[in-house]
């Protein structure tokens, strides 16, 4: 069904995303779609959203209550990107938003990125490529830039859902031992499937030859990662995150790293993002990445494909109005 153009509800896209895609908006709403790459300040978000029936927003976008309240017809906001902790889930739901995201399409994408961002790191490849580019090449020397192994070595993966169990189905092919930690234990057939064995906390850190962070971030998983736990890996370990910067205390990485307590790091998310620390941008023995583990072409069209649809069954139209296929549950209590 496409609606009549003075009764059509607004939408607002908050970054330029795949114009192909967008359009598909178009027969229901009336789009008003960002044409430059912007870091929204609140008001700005605020104003955009004043007059919207939904939003189509990425992770550069945070929205919380200051920004919706003067948004009253403000229904739906679809988050492209299946990590959604640019938003305050729990006030918006409490003013009747409903909020969508893009799990499934981007497993395998970002799984792939987890798996090489851990290689490069244990291998020093982009330690090799920058040594070898600044002309510091001389002469083949047997010992030089020596890395550790991934092929028999020990995977802890810390988050086992989607792209967690992703990752232990890739390690089974390099004859890696897999072990997981996670809120809650997997049945026994996925742990079998994923031949991943669950460890504590504290066992995952102190065993593992390269650890993978792929958990969700929240007030609680904040800083998980901080000195205490670095204490615990081999110093001739490796940690890789895809999932958050804010789950690691980065001045400890960066101090664990300068001082030889760690062996490599592969960071694809940072803090303050898109800001990264001078002392991590300083330090040879980490891969740094901006945020990209989804994206290869094919992956971030479908999240936009995914989040598009989301939003216009959200907002009630199309062949699954009402029933967006990726709602956000309903936010816990703290
Ligand atoms: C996205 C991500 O690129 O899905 C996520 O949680 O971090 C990335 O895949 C990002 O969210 C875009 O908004």
């Amino acid at each position: 069904m496409s609606t009549n153009i003075e009764s059509r509800p607004r939408v607002w896209v908050s970054q330029p995303l795949f114009d192909d895609i967008i359009t598909r908006l178009e027969p229901y709403f009336e789009v008003d779609a960002a044409r430059e790459v912007a870091d929204h300040a609140p008001s700005r978000i605020a104003e955009a959203l004043r007059e919207a029936d939904g939003a189509l927003v990425t992770l550069n976008d945070p929205i919380g209550a200051a920004e919706v309240a003067q948004a009253p017809r403000l229904r739906a906001i679809a988050n492209v990107g299946v990590g959604y902790n640019n938003l305050d889930i729990a006030a918006l739901q409490a003013r009747g938003i409903v909020v969508t995201n893009t799990p499934d399409v981007l497993t395998e994408t970002t799984a792939d990125f987890g798996f090489a961002l851990m290689m490069a790191a244990a291998r020093r490849i982009t330690e090799a490529e920058r040594w070898l580019r600044d002309g510091q090449w001389q002469g083949w020397a047997f010992k030089s830039l020596l890395g550790a192994d991934i092929h028999g070595a020990t995977l802890g993966i810390l988050g086992m859902g989607r792209i967690g169990q992703g990752i232990a189905k890739r390690a089974a092919g390099f004859g890696m031992r897999v072990l997981y930690h996670n809120r809650h234990r997997l049945p026994e057939a996925v742990e079998r499937e994923c031949r991943a064995s669950y460890v504590d906390y504290e066992k995952l850190f102190a065993q593992s030859d390269h650890v993978v962070l792929v958990l969700p971030y929240s007030a609680q998983s904040h800083h998980l990662v901080d000195a205490a736990t670095l204490a615990r890996m081999k110093p001739t370990a490796t940690l890789t995150n895809i999932a958050r910067g804010g789950l690691i205390d980065e001045a400890a990485l960066a101090d664990a790293l300068a001082g030889g307590r760690l062996a490599a790091a592969g960071l694809d998310v940072f803090e303050g993002e898109p800001r990264v620390d001078p002392r991590l941008l300083a330090l040879s023995n980490v891969v740094l990445t901006p945020h990209i583990a989804s994206g290869s072409l094919a992956t971030r069209r479908a999240m936009v494909a995914l989040a598009v649809d989301n939003l216009i069954a959200a907002l009630g139209f199309g062949p699954e109005a009402g029933k967006p296929r990726n709602p956000v549950p309903a936010a816990k209590p703290l």
